[in-house]
């Protein structure tokens, strides 16, 4: 009897509890396939064609298709590798600016099919697909409406030659999670360029992928986060304001796309594209700068780290493989998250929320410490602050807290801030803006027995999936090396009592290389590599390498003449400082030019640009030439109407080789177009010279 009763009981307080509705959905909100994409978070973007063969970055479309010749092309090593970084995808560049297709498409003659490769019996979808079927991997794909190759590009035919490309492409490889579309939008073989048909190409898209994200600057899918340097936004919302806008120039601001908008009408969740070297493409210039472990985490904290995902590019190399240089970089990328996030310090210990929905214990704070995404804690809809304490039972060492929204829900949270108990109050750790799908926050290593999370404002009641408390691992920071103008490096680091070693021939620091006592001369450059040890060398920091080019100890600026400021700026060996042209009058814009005198005769083999670093494009070269002399008076052009490829989205150092040696005691940069239309006048952080 008594148990009957306790069953009536407990029935009638199920039935009761069941009566608070969960929160209503609050402003856009996610399709079940963007919250699936969003829980990927990492995965690989692979450039390869022909500029993975002639060291370009954006190819011409006129390069002969039988360079694109991979000696050892092996798709499950890709896929084999993607899988073992936990990677969950691969999309790869089926199709780049110069119009090559990585698949012997009917729609074009610029092939596989016309190169070396198989004899043009070749198909990289085809081996790249089924790779990723047999490990378990998502495939997609990037095809660049932007044709450098097509003889109807710039015509009303090309939109339909592309739809049909995308046809071809979307109904012949199985499931395609995501189609990336490139907005860059040059010029064709022709000169024109191309009004698209955006609604063309994305009807073609959902015909034959249902379930697919778009990427584009502005969706529907995702969104491109306005850098090519792997840093979301801070405030980053999933919501963005689109409606009016388009691609490429037609898109929202960098800076809007980086954040999103606050209550933005659709859910465009941001991706974080980026590469692993300094290009998309491969080159062997860069087997040694592969971005270092630092770096990568620095970058999966402002990408996953701030609701974004990360779609990291390790570009396969001459021999059709990722080099041994990035696949080991990738695992050790990989270890470290891994080590980072393994144990929850907050599961199994009590989680007390300032006010519960309805009192109700299906949304109990206790909820946000179960590991599970799909329960949550949420309040009454009039409250829209809130903290929870978790109570980790005794004073415990963390340095990291992780914050997830319920996003099927859509995303709420404005402001936060994270406290850890010191024995008798709460002290501040960090006070952040917005949460969505994660938010990790990385702070020193404290040590607590309770933190506290507060909620501080919100557009609609909170709702809370999760919240992980961990102790990552800490990394031995870097050395760091310095050249200034006299051609003097220093080499720096922030360990405490560290032993520097390095080394100048290429090598691997060891314990038995030269070791770091006080600054020395290297005007004449190359590659220093440095490292620093501690504890008998028991434990090390990164090899962290430098190249430097010839320093311009005994450069100086000719014809300085007043209104353009400081040219000497960018021959200062600080990337720091910027040289800036004065304005050109009236309606013209272009062209600007710098001169400098090197001081001496040199054997010249090309020339470096470094535009400025500040994370502004205001005068940022695009098309420039170059001209070379012997007395600063009769000028050789060597390079005339070039471009600097992707510069504005990816704005690192250009290296530019000559076609043949040049002698010349003065070089001359003319600036003839800028990154940003309609802009008069030209900038630069550094620009340096490379000898034969
Ligand atoms: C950019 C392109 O222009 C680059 O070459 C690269 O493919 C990058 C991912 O997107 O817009």
């Amino acid at each position: 009897m008594k148990k009957i009763l306790l069953f009536v009981l407990l029935s009638t307080v199920r039935l009761v509890a069941q009566k608070t509705a969960p929160p209503a959905p609050y402003g856009a909100v996610p399709s079940p396939q963007q919250v699936q994409w969003q829980q990927m978070e990492y995965y690989m973007f692979i450039h390869f064609g022909p500029n993975t063969f002639t060291n370009k970055e954006w190819g011409h479309g006129d390069e002969d298709p039988k360079v694109f010749n991979p000696t050892r092309l092996d798709a499950r090593q890709w896929a084999r590798t993607a899988k073992a970084a936990g990677m969950k995808a691969i999309i790869i560049t089926a199709k780049h600016h110069d119009g090559f297709c990585l698949w012997p498409s009917k729609f074009s003659k610029h092939t596989v099919r016309e190169s070396a490769w198989k004899n043009g019996q070749g198909d990289v979808l085809r081996e790249l697909s089924n790779a990723c079927k047999e490990y378990g991997l998502k495939f997609g794909v990037y095809l660049s409406p932007w044709d450098r190759n097509h003889p109807a590009y710039g015509t009303p035919e090309y939109n339909q030659i592309f739809a049909n490309t995308l046809n071809e492409v979307l109904s012949s490889y199985g499931d395609v999670f995501e189609q990336w579309f490139d907005g860059a939008n040059g010029e064709g073989p022709n000169g024109k360029r191309q009004e698209y048909d955006w609604n063309l190409f994305r009807g073609v898209v959902f015909k034959h992928q249902p379930k697919a994200i778009i990427f584009s600057d502005i969706g529907p899918g995702c969104r491109w986060m306005g850098n090519e340097s792997g840093i979301a936004g801070e405030t980053n919302w999933s919501t963005l304001n689109t409606d009016g806008f388009g691609m490429g120039s037609a898109a929202p601001s960098t800076q809007v796309l980086n954040t999103g908008n606050e209550n933005g009408k659709y859910w465009i969740p941001a991706e974080v594209d980026v590469s692993i070297r300094p290009g998309w493409f491969y080159s062997p210039d860069t087997d040694d700068r592969v971005k270092t472990l630092t770096h990568l985490m620095k970058i999966y904290y402002s990408s996953v780290g701030r609701n974004g995902n990360l779609l990291l590019n390790v570009p396969v190399s001459r021999e059709g493989l990722i080099h041994p240089n990035d696949s080991t970089r990738l695992m050790e990328f990989r270890k470290t998250v891994v080590e980072s996030f393994k144990t929850n310090l907050a599961i199994g210990k009590t989680a007390t929320a300032s006010s519960v929905r309805g009192k109700d214990t299906q949304f109990a704070a206790s909820n946000l410490i179960d590991g599970k995404f799909d329960s949550y804690w949420t309040t009454d809809d009039a409250i829209r602050q809130g903290s929870i304490v978790i109570d980790l039972g005794k004073p415990t060492e963390i340095n990291r807290v992780v914050l997830q929204e319920y996003i099927p829900l859509g995303q709420r949270v404005k402001s936060f801030k994270v406290e850890a108990w010191n024995g008798s109050q709460f002290v501040l750790v960090d006070q952040q803006t917005t949460i969505g799908y994660k938010r990790i926050l990385v702070f020193p290593t404290l040590k607590t027995a309770k933190v506290r999370v507060s909620i501080l404002e919100a557009n609609a009641c909170p709702v809370l999936s999760e919240i992980a408390i961990y102790k990552a691992p800490e990394l031995l920071s870097n050395p760091e090396i310095a050249r200034n103008k006299q051609g003097v490096v220093t080499i720096s680091s922030e360990v405490a009592d560290p032993i520097i070693r390095y080394t100048t021939d290429g090598s691997e620091p060891t314990l038995a290389s030269t070791r770091y006592t006080a600054p020395f001369n290297y005007a004449k450059g190359g590659t220093i590599k440095a490292r620093a040890f501690i504890k008998n060398g028991t434990e090390s920091s990164e090899i962290i390498p430098a190249s430097f080019d010839l320093a311009p100890e005994k450069w100086s600026v000719v014809g300085e003449e007043s209104g353009r400021s400081l040219a000497s700026r960018a021959i200062d060996s600080n990337p720091r400082t910027i040289w800036q042209t004065a304005r050109q009058e009236g309606s013209k814009k272009h062209p600007h030019e710098l001169v400098i005198d090197l001081g001496e005769n040199l054997n010249l083999k090309g020339f470096t640009y470094t535009p400025r670093q500040d994370g502004q494009s205001g005068g940022t070269i695009y098309q420039y030439s170059f001209f070379v002399s012997e007395n600063g008076k009769e000028w050789k052009p060597v390079l005339e109407n070039s471009s600097f490829a992707n510069i504005k989205n990816n704005p690192v150092k250009q290296e530019i080789p000559f076609a043949s040696p040049q002698k010349a005691r003065f070089i001359k940069l003319v600036a003839l177009s800028s990154v940003n239309e309609n802009e008069n006048w030209a900038s630069a952080a550094e620009v340096g010279v490379l000898l034969n």
